[in-house]
């Protein structure tokens, strides 16, 4: 496993680099000598892609961006599912992105996740690894990871981080999110999944919210490459992640793009979501 963490690593360095390189970042066209120019997301999912394919431990990898499983070593025995820049859209506009690995063996579920790791690039690069603990390490000058401490999840936090459009939100949602706000947490959303639950884990608590809605029933985040791994994440962190009713990592997905609605924090606020969808779990 220390191989693939090595190998995020390096993705970590390449991808901080590729935000500065102003022709990955902002041309959306044909350059002067008539190539088409890379956007940040598909530059990402390129330098993903080369790293994870030198890793002899990798069978398999999947990327958000691509349509298809890509075998890289038939030999491996983990398969990766990432997403190379999730929130790429903020990137553009200089706030919070991250990178998201989930690493599996013997299948594809929640179930067969050994370990979850993710990247955050804000003004500083972070890296958080979830095995048995979940630990963050912060980029120094050296370019090295640092072991910064372990995470742990409190019982209760003060954000609220909704997300869905809420003209799309089931009745009772709506309740339960302003019930929060009434015992006073705190609206904290970025738009960026990473920087909204890293967040969230670093102050200890709260609650993200991501539901199936009129417009998308299933929700908009992916189980493989985003549910899943953060997840792990908040439970190995002592937190918990639920579709509404069900233990996300007890899902398992019919196809490697499907969505789930997902709720992730500690455990007051996600007792409270599991008492207001035990009751109405569709849509209204
Ligand atoms: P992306 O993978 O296309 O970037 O989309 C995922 C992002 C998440 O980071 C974030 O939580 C969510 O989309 C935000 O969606 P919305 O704009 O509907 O709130
Ligand atoms: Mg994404």
């Amino acid at each position: 496993m220390i191989e693939v963490i090595e190998a995020v690593e390096k993705i970590a360095l390449r991808i901080r680099d590729a935000f500065i390189s102003e022709d990955v970042l902002y041309s959306h066209s044909i350059n002067a000598t008539g190539d088409v120019q890379l956007k940040l997301d598909i530059k990402s999912d390129l330098i993903v892609e080369e790293e994870l394919s030198k890793v002899f431990t990798l069978k398999e990898i999947i990327s958000e961006e691509k349509e298809k499983i890509l075998e890289v070593n038939p030999n491996g025995k983990y398969t990766i599912a990432y997403d190379p820049l999730d929130g790429s859209s903020l990137a553009d506009v200089n706030l919070s992105v991250g990178s998201i690995f989930g690493i599996y063996e013997g299948g594809l579920s929640g179930k067969h996740l050994k370990a979850a790791i993710y990247v955050i690039y804000g003004p500083r690069v972070e890296l958080v690894v979830a095995r048995e603990n979940v630990e963050i390490y912060k980029l120094k000058l050296n370019n090295k990871f640092h072991f910064l401490k372990e995470l742990h999840l409190k019982n209760k936090g003060k954000l609220n981080a909704p997300g869905g459009t809420q003209q799309y939100w089931a009745s009772y949602h709506k309740e339960m999110i302003d019930s929060f706000f009434k015992e006073g947490y705190r609206l904290r959303y970025s738009g960026g999944m990473v920087p909204d639950l890293h967040h969230i884990l670093l102050k200890g608590g709260g609650i993200f919210s991501y539901p199936g809605t009129d417009d998308k029933p299933n929700g908009k985040l992916r189980m493989l490459f985003e549910v899943f791994p953060f997840a792990y994440i908040y439970e190995k962190a002592g937190g918990y992640a639920i579709d509404g009713k069900n233990r996300i990592l007890d899902l398992t997905p019919k196809h490697i793009h499907d969505t789930t609605p997902c709720f992730f924090g500690s455990k007051y606020e996600i007792d409270k979501v599991k008492e207001v969808y035990g009751k109405r779990m569709k849509v209204e």
